[in-house]
């Protein structure tokens, strides 16, 4: 892929994530927003359908013939010559909850679970995460790698439990406890994206979690792939269900070997 045309998409990609960190961290400073529930443990805020309108429309003025896949609006058009894959807050429950950790997640792909771009914005800590193929992966200008933690009992893993499908929990629950015997520690932040952006700049190693959207990770997995980590799902990537698994790629089969017992 042509470099320029990487850098045309990831530079309005970045703009279009600061602009809704602003106008995210205006609304919970205000707490003009309003929770309703999608799913259950499934929020949405109006801060959230806001956000997205607002990518949508900046990104839509610099490229009117792309389509797009957005967590609240869903796929438009579909006939386009690249696909916007957005999660416009991931960390939703942080985000209302006044947890900080929540980010803008804005990935760009043409062949679909390929991402070519992506961005992820933490915008409490004013974090700007960012990849193009090819190019590198960023924190806010300076270039980010995976961590050399080959060893599993010195790895620093997330491992999220299905907090929507409780039908899940006892397989779930089975393969945290295997890696838990076998790594240093557990953490889980609430937003997949910023987890996989932490791994991809070395601040955690492996990644384990079931039944995400393609949006909340895919911006988080081109950022991962540039910084040169791995990732698959068990059973494939689809746009609503990826049973993701993320490394810094020296402990992904160790992950894998846990995984299925
Ligand atoms: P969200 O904050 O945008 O909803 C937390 O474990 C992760 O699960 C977050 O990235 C969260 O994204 C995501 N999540 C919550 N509900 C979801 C749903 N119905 N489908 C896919 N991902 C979801
Ligand atoms: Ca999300």
């Amino acid at each position: 892929m042509d470099q320029a045309i990487l850098r045309q998409h990831l530079d309005v990609a970045i703009a279009a994530a600061r602009a809704a960190g602003s106008q995210a961290i205006a609304a919970e400073m205000s707490k003009h927003f309003h929770v309703t529930t999608k799913h259950t443990n499934d929020f949405v805020t109006d801060a959230d359908k806001e956000n997205e309108k607002l990518i949508i429309g900046m990104i839509r003025k610099a490229f009117p013939d792309e389509s797009f896949f957005g967590e609240e609006s869903g796929e438009s058009d579909a006939s386009g010559t690249g696909r916007w894959v957005i999660d416009p807050i991931d960390g939703t429950t942080n985000f209302f909850r006044g947890v900080p950790d929540f980010v803008i997640s804005i990935a760009w792909e043409i062949e679909k679970y390929h991402p070519l771009v992506g961005v992820v914005y933490v915008p409490s800590q004013k974090e700007l995460f960012y990849a193009a193929e090819g190019m590198g992966a960023f924190c806010n200008g300076v270039p980010i790698h995976v961590s050399t933690v080959s060893d599993p009992k010195m790895a620093l893993m997330v491992c999220v439990p299905p907090h929507r499908h409780h039908a899940c929990a006892d397989a779930y629950f089975a393969a945290e406890r295997r890696l838990f015997d076998g790594c240093s520690d557990i953490r889980s932040f609430g937003s997949a994206a910023l987890e996989c952006a932490y791994i991809a700049a070395g601040r955690l190693d492996g990644y384990y979690e079931l039944l995400l959207g393609w949006y909340d990770i895919a911006a988080g997995l081109a950022i991962l792939r540039e910084a040169g980590g791995k990732a698959d799902c068990v059973g494939g990537f689809s746009d609503t269900r990826c049973d993701v698994v993320a490394s810094n790629g020296l402990i992904h089969d160790w992950i894998h070997q846990q995984i299925h017992g």
